[in-house]
């Protein structure tokens, strides 16, 4: 035996003990998209994949592992982008086949945007769900919600018993409750995916109950949540915070969860969220239904001049309620993002003077998420230089472009190859990805530089399985699928898959459900890996919609550029100033006096059920309402209810 030979027997001895480990897209790689996996064990190797009759269309020395500190191995990312012809290819490492089959297709990721959209119609509270649309996960009806309580927080007398009818929506996640401040990023983020993306939307069929209409289906599947949400605003304009029973539910399906429900809460946070949707709303639904748009404009504009009126009015979760909070979302923003989508469908100029704010912000950029969207109000301005001025145009790329250039930089010798640091890893995970990819595309838009998109991809190939756990985090879909979310349905309706096309929250280092689960799944884990695949996981592995949606933004985004070659032309006049709306703070001029009698009762009443917050208080100088402001060295100052000084 020569040296040679000793040395590379004993190097396939170590191979067949050490094998090489693959993460890759479980489902599909786009025929002229970027195509990466990353392989862990493998350096110094040779990889090739094969075709069904075997023969090699690619091959490559696998390159130094690099670490990804997410994860617990580090890997080497082979980029075989140039196969560009469609098929099923195996991978093989020196002599043996590993991995999962690579899949390459025109609409790779066509069927992950259906799926992903299909998500929102198994959520539907309010309905039965037809085994022509549902197949084996048809239900019965759940929460008709047609006879809603106010909850005491909605300062509503609760002794008058009265009810309210408040149908339709979107269950919000695992848990069967409806909130509008994370109905508002969700609403907005599909919203935004059909806008950019008219030509692949308009006729993508989602085989739900309105198909056979005129109007887009992923339309038709918003309109569902906005019916809700439009009810869920009160008489004099402000927004319940969410409609919820008291305590979750069991484990049980919809229509087995009885319980009262209440609307509980009135804030400015719904408020905000609700006015900034409703008037994109307003634009995109009105070749469709012009009387439905009509009334979203209207409604977006009374909603704005209630936040205005009562800027003191946040949140608080009350002590009898154990539903999600969704408590501390970002108020300033909100209001940014309000007057924006406003100014675009009225052309207002009062609008614009709170947009000029966002130059202070710029390097305090903050991911979207359901508690900051100070990013969604620079998507649609950035993507409208035609209807916003320049500077506010530019202020808004800066703030798109600052992390989209922080997350490519994340690239760099990055053995996955995908842009997620450690910081990402908290409850919710997969959507601060799929959040980043929205940013991303966005980047790509404005730009037209292929370094976003690809990253972009890089992203909707780590959900779908290039990730250290060899898992495609959406249900139904890949080789190792997440199998036990919490998401009451799946675990209560006796079928063993759970409902395909839901984004599981994904690692979580805090583990916050450690004492529900009994076990600390993130103890000693990397943070890519602290995930459990158990219904008892709320927060790793729970699935909700304003998850669902920034990953449906992404793929069907990525599908829809290499579908139609092109992108969303930002220099087309999106839309035009068609509204013409009240939006002056204040009672009419013409009933001021009347009206400022009572709102001042509606106000004091409020504030009695209602505390504002420590060293805050309401009182009444001659006719009108102040709020006193108390500072902790007991100066005490006077503001009006807009937040004007006044002494
Ligand atoms: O099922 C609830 C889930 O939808 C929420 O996201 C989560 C956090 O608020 O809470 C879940 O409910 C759990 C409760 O908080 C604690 N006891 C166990 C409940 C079900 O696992
Ligand atoms: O997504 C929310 C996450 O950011 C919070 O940390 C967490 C705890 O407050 O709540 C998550 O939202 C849950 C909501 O409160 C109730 N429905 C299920 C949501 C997803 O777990």
């Amino acid at each position: 035996m020569t040296l040679k030979s000793i040395l590379i027997s004993s190097l396939c001895a170590a191979n067949a003990i050490f094998a090489a480990t693959v993460f890759q897209n479980q489902v599909g790689f786009l025929t002229n998209g970027l195509k990466q996996i990353a392989v862990a064990e493998g350096a110094g190797q040779t990889l090739t994949l094969k075709d069904g009759e075997g023969t090699v269309v690619f091959t490559t020395e696998i390159p130094e592992a690099m670490p990804w500190v997410p994860s617990s191995k580090d890997a080497s990312l082979i980029d075989f982008s140039e196969v560009t012809t469609a098929g099923t290819y195996d991978i093989f490492v020196g002599e043996e086949k590993v991995g999962h089959p690579i899949i390459i297709s025109d609409n790779a990721f066509e069927s992950v945007t259906k799926g992903s959209l299909k998500f929102f119609y198994f959520q539907r509270a309010s309905t039965a769900l037809d085994e022509k649309y549902a197949g084996v996960y048809a239900r019965a009806k759940g929460h008709p919600d047609t006879s809603v309580k106010y909850h005491e927080s909605t300062g509503h007398d609760i002794y008058l018993n009265e009810t309210f009818s408040a149908p339709k929506g979107w269950y919000d996640a695992g848990d069967y409750g409806k909130y509008i401040v994370n109905s508002g990023i969700t609403t907005y983020t599909l919203l935004q995916l059909y806008q950019q993306n008219k030509d692949y939307f308009d006729t993508l069929n989602l085989n739900i109950p309105e198909s056979a209409d005129k109007v887009p289906d992923i339309l038709n599947e918003i309109r569902w949540n906005l019916d809700w949400m439009m009810a869920m605003q009160d008489k004099d304009g402000g927004v319940f915070h969410k409609l919820t029973t008291k305590q979750f539910a069991g484990m049980v399906m919809p229509e087995k969860a009885k319980s009262q429900r209440y609307a509980i809460g009135k804030g400015v946070e719904a408020t905000w969220n609700f006015a900034a949707v409703m008037a994109l709303a307003a634009d995109i639904y009105a070749p469709f239904d012009s009387k439905f748009a009509d009334s979203c404009a209207k409604a977006s504009a009374k909603a704005r001049i209630w936040a205005y009126e009562n800027p003191y009015e946040i949140y608080k979760q009350p002590k009898d309620v154990g539903t999600g909070s969704y408590a501390g979302s970002n108020t300033w923003s909100g209001k940014i993002w309000t007057n924006a989508e406003l100014f675009r469908i009225t052309g207002e100029k009062v609008l614009v003077d709170s947009l000029r704010t966002l130059k202070y912000s710029r390097t305090r950029a903050t991911l979207q998420s359901w508690s900051s969207s100070l990013m969604l109000e620079a998507f649609t301005i950035a993507t409208n230089p035609k209807i916003f001025e320049k500077a506010d145009v530019d202020t808004a790329k800066a703030l798109i472009f600052y992390l989209a250039d922080e997350y490519v930089a994340s690239l760099d010798n990055n053995g996955f190859g995908v842009p997620l640091v450690k910081g990402d890893f908290n409850w919710g995970s997969n959507s601060v990805a799929a959040n980043k990819g929205m940013v991303l595309i966005h980047a790509y838009i404005l730009s037209q530089d292929e370094k976003y998109l690809n990253a972009a991809i890089a992203i909707a190939d780590y959900i779908l399985g290039r990730n250290p756990l060899d898992i495609s985090y959406l249900t139904g879909y890949g080789v190792n699928q997440v199998m036990h979310p919490h998401h009451r349905p799946s675990q209560a309706d006796g079928i063993e898959a759970p409902v395909p096309g839901m984004v599981a929250g994904g690692p979580n280092r805090g583990a916050d459900d450690a004492s529900s689960c009994g076990v600390n799944y993130a103890k000693d884990k990397a943070a890519a890996e602290a995930y459990y695949d158990n219904v008892c996981s709320y927060a790793s592995n729970e699935v909700a919609i304003n998850w669902n949606a920034p990953f449906a933004y992404l793929v069907g985004s990525i599908q829809a550029i290499y579908a139609t070659g092109k992108t969303y032309d930002t220099t087309s006049t999106a839309s035009k100033a068609t509204y013409q709306l009240d939006l002056m703070p204040g009672p009419p001029k013409s009933k001021a006096k009347a009206d400022t009698t009572e709102n001042t009762e509606a106000i004091v009443k409020d504030v009695q059920l209602n505390p504002v917050q420590a060293g805050h208080r309401l009182v009444i100088k001659g006719n009108r309402v102040l709020l006193e402001k108390t500072s902790t060295d007991g100066t005490v100052k006077f503001f009006n209810l807009r937040g004007k000084k006044i002494r």
